[in-house]
């Protein structure tokens, strides 16, 4: 029998996921994983006070970024908190090489917790936007080391969710029925419920990706983007918005809650063949989200959560958020040819 893991205290987070269908395993999961997310959301404040917010740690990441040390200790968090569930076998996160292998006390059913600890980091030295991004997999029976128990498991989502750290620290959660917004009490520390089921319109009148990479986009995403910007005399009949926050999660959370569509295209000309953004812990949990709040996620021309990962660290072209701006970049024949 697993040893009895004290369930982190967030009653309102529990109840929803025990409404949702969630059984212990994945509770206690998804707790853990909140209660790293509020103590991330704390040492954001600290370290600004302290003024080191934007230190340096000295170490170059796995992903060849500069990691600050505020990225080194919001993934001790997270690492520490998930590494207590008992059924939490394998980490996933952005800030190391390999995947984690929980030794602690075995549960009835393997997951892995696939996150990235603070995406938009580069944001933390002008105090802009940046959040937690993870997702919760069953690997419960895949066969294979470690590597492979997660790679073959993607298609296994259990939970997906981000933690939003802006004016209020926010939690965005679906566990693939609804998706639900918190926001966390700064006096409790504990999260509460403010909205259960955001949708995302099929239409939009706003595109989020960063212009200055225009000459490097394939030619589909140029039309795309040339279309949106011709406005209401263009061949799209309306006039387009732009916004660009650096951190995926920012721009996701602005789709989930105005509409909108969010672009990360490959980009081949920039060196980045297969796009910049991770597949483990950026693609495929704001692709449960997008599609579970009635948005598209793709992949070039593939649904993005079809796409089979051969590496943790795997990059993906992503185009999320608005069912009907995603499908017509994915390749409607009138827009390919265009291009
Ligand atoms: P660029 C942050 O570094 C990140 O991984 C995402 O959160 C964000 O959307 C993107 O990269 C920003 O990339 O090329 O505009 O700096």
């Amino acid at each position: 029998m697993p040893i009895p893991h004290p369930i982190h205290h967030n009653p309102k987070l529990d109840e929803w996921l025990s409404a949702q269908g969630a059984d212990l395993e994945l509770r206690q999961t998804v707790l853990a994983m909140a209660a790293a997310t509020a103590a991330i959301a704390g040492e954001i404040r600290q370290l600004a006070l302290e003024g080191t917010a934007g230190l340096e740690s000295g170490i170059i990441n796995v992903q060849g970024e500069t990691q600050l040390k505020l990225d080194d200790v919001c993934n001790q968090l997270c690492l520490d908190l998930l590494q207590q569930v008992p059924v939490v076998r394998y980490l996933v996160s952005e800030e190391i090489d390999h995947v984690v292998t929980n030794t602690y006390a075995p549960g009835t059913h393997d997951f892995a917790v696939c996150f990235d600890p603070l995406d938009g980091s580069g944001n933390i030295a002008t105090n802009n936007t940046v959040g937690t991004v993870f997702c919760v997999l069953d690997c419960t029976g895949a066969q294979g080391d470690a590597e492979q128990k997660v790679l073959s498991s993607t298609r296994n989502q259990l939970a997906a969710g981000y933690a939003l750290y802006g004016p209020a620290t926010l939690l965005v959660l679906t566990t693939g029925k609804r998706v639900a917004k918190f926001a966390l009490n700064e006096m409790t520390r504990l999260y509460e419920l403010v909205r259960d089921d955001i949708r995302i319109a099929p239409e939009a009148s706003e595109f989020s990706i960063n212009m200055a990479y225009a000459p490097l986009w394939p030619r589909p995403v140029r039309t795309y983007v040339r279309n949106c910007i011709a406005g209401k005399s263009g061949p799209r009949g309306k006039a387009f918005n732009m916004r660009w926050a650096g951190a995926m999660v920012a721009d996701m959370h602005r789709v989930f809650i105005k509409g909108g569509h969010f672009i990360y295209p490959a980009m081949p000309k920039k060196g980045e063949p297969d796009g910049k953004l991770r597949l483990l812990y950026e693609g495929i949990p704001m692709a449960m989200l997008a599609e579970t709040a009635g948005g598209a996620a793709m992949a070039g021309t593939q649904r993005l959560r079809d796409v089979v990962p051969t590496s943790i660290h795997q990059r993906t072209p992503v185009s999320l958020g608005a069912r009907d701006e995603v499908m017509l970049l994915a390749g409607s024949p009138d827009l390919v040819r265009a291009a």
